[in-house]
């Protein structure tokens, strides 16, 4: 494979990265890669994979080179991608990743773990259990070994779809350190930060087909290859303990604060994004250009985007959302990504919260009825009456609550085991879904 314009090698592992999935190769990696390619150095990544030894074994025979193809329309273009210096499987390898983020080179820890990754509570806290199966505890035990050495802090940088991404990762660390290590807590409050971000391109699960192809255009196999769109988008907010690249000069957006970016793209994009997969599967199609392509369900998305999620934003100085809309509607019509719609349909507890609620909420408390939202809840109630294709942390409980009607669904996403609401105005939203 070709190599990358900067001398590999030589470069220490300044980043150490949970979750080295398609789209951390397809974005924070390859924002990495071109700032190394313009002069950057000591940046390099050793990511770890935490649930499955797959891309472990794709991408340590390569020696973690891989390509990246952008793709658009008929047009397609391949780069090699050099960021990343070693993959471990943390589980059995526990020992060299905590030794990899306790190292004095580590400077950012990173994570694309998904939302369910970061194992959090009903309360919004962290559920202890789950979490001994997480990033937690080789992370834990990395900065306690960080605090016991005097070692200089690090920046903790959560790059998965959840609003204020970086003050939840904050909080949760702080949580399991301070029921298992509160020696090292102050040294955490006192020396690491965790800035928020907001990520942004589609990188669509790759395929056998694809591998197949590429390997046909460049007579060489390519087994962590990934593909995506053109587009790309980054807002971090500028709050870093011990460094960072310059990826201000590679059209990265460093801010004071990323709400607005990160809300615009979550209640439009991504709540977009839920409403076409449910109701995309619902009306029979398999992937997001088809059911943008789909008269009604475009006008449903555009809907959710413009008329529901729009007024309910409250926009940075020069954030056009209106352009932001079309622009996603451009986006999920182009037909070279062949997005899957259950890629996206897949962990919905985890994702509607932040997608779809708060759009819901604002309405309610003004009396109206957001009626393509609630379009997309009755499609994902649907999308639960079949357990075959329900694939979620809360599965089990969803699908035996579905048979039982759309209250049932609701209170078992948001409504608490019979306690206390997990979402604040939950009950007027059950009362808009529900018409009760
Ligand atoms: C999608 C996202 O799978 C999903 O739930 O909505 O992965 C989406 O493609 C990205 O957030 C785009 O940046």
């Amino acid at each position: 494979m070709a190599q990358c314009g900067y001398d590999r090698a030589a470069q220490a592992i300044g980043v150490v990265h949970f979750g080295i999935g398609a789209f951390h190769r397809a974005h924070q990696a390859w924002y990495i890669d071109r700032a190394m390619a313009a002069g950057d150095r000591d940046w390099a990544i050793g990511a770890l994979t935490l649930r499955s030894p797959t891309v472990a074994g794709q991408l340590a025979p390569q020696d973690g080179l891989y390509t990246l193809t952008e793709r658009s329309g008929a047009d397609a273009r391949t780069r090699v991608i050099g960021a990343v210096r070693e993959v471990l499987f943390a589980r059995p390898h526990a020992e060299r990743a905590i030794g990899r983020i306790a190292a004095p080179e580590c400077r950012i820890v990173s994570f694309t773990v998904t939302e369910k990754g970061y194992c959090r509570a009903e309360d919004g806290g962290l559920d202890h259990d789950r979490a001994q199966e997480s990033f937690y505890p080789v992370l834990g035990e990395a900065l306690v070994r960080r605090a016991a050495g005097g070692l200089a802090g690090i920046t903790l940088l959560s790059c998965d779809n959840l609003a204020g991404n970086g003050a939840v990762l904050h909080a949760l660390v702080r949580e399991w350190l301070a029921a298992r290590a509160p020696d090292a807590l102050a040294w955490f409050e006192d020396n690491c930060t965790s800035p928020s971000t907001m990520v942004d391109r589609i990188v669509p699960r790759t395929t056998g087909a694809d591998l197949e192809a590429l390997e046909e255009r460049l007579g060489q196999e390519d087994r962590g290859a990934v593909f995506t769109e053109r587009f790309s988008q980054w807002v971090i907010e500028d709050d870093f303990a011990a460094g960072r690249p310059r990826w201000e000069a590679l059209g990265v957006q460093m801010v004071a604060d990323v709400a607005p970016y990160e809300a615009a793209k979550l209640r439009m994009l991504n709540g977009a994004h839920s409403l076409l997969a449910y109701c995309g599967l619902r009306a029979g199609h398999t992937y997001v250009h088809e059911a943008a392509a789909d008269p009604a369900l475009r006008q449903l998305a555009e809907r959710l985007m413009v008329a529901e999620a729009m007024p309910t934003l409250d926009p940075a100085p020069g954030q056009d959302l209106a352009a932001y809309a079309r622009d996603l509607l451009a986006r999920f019509a182009d037909p070279a990504l062949r997005h899957r719609l259950d890629q996206i349909a897949m962990d919905g507890t985890q994702k509607i919260p932040q997608r779809w609620l708060d759009t819901a909420v604002w309405h309610c408390a003004r009396g109206q009825v957001p009626g393509a939202l609630c379009k997309a809840f009755d499609a994902w109630r649907w999308h639960l009456g079949d357990a075959r294709f329900v694939d979620d942390p809360a599965g089990e409980r969803l699908v035996a609550a579905a048979g039982e009607g759309r209250q049932a669904v609701l209170d078992a996403c948001f409504g608490g085991d019979g306690g206390d609401p997990l979402w604040p105005d939950y009950a007027q939203v059950r009362a808009l879904f529900t018409g009760d």
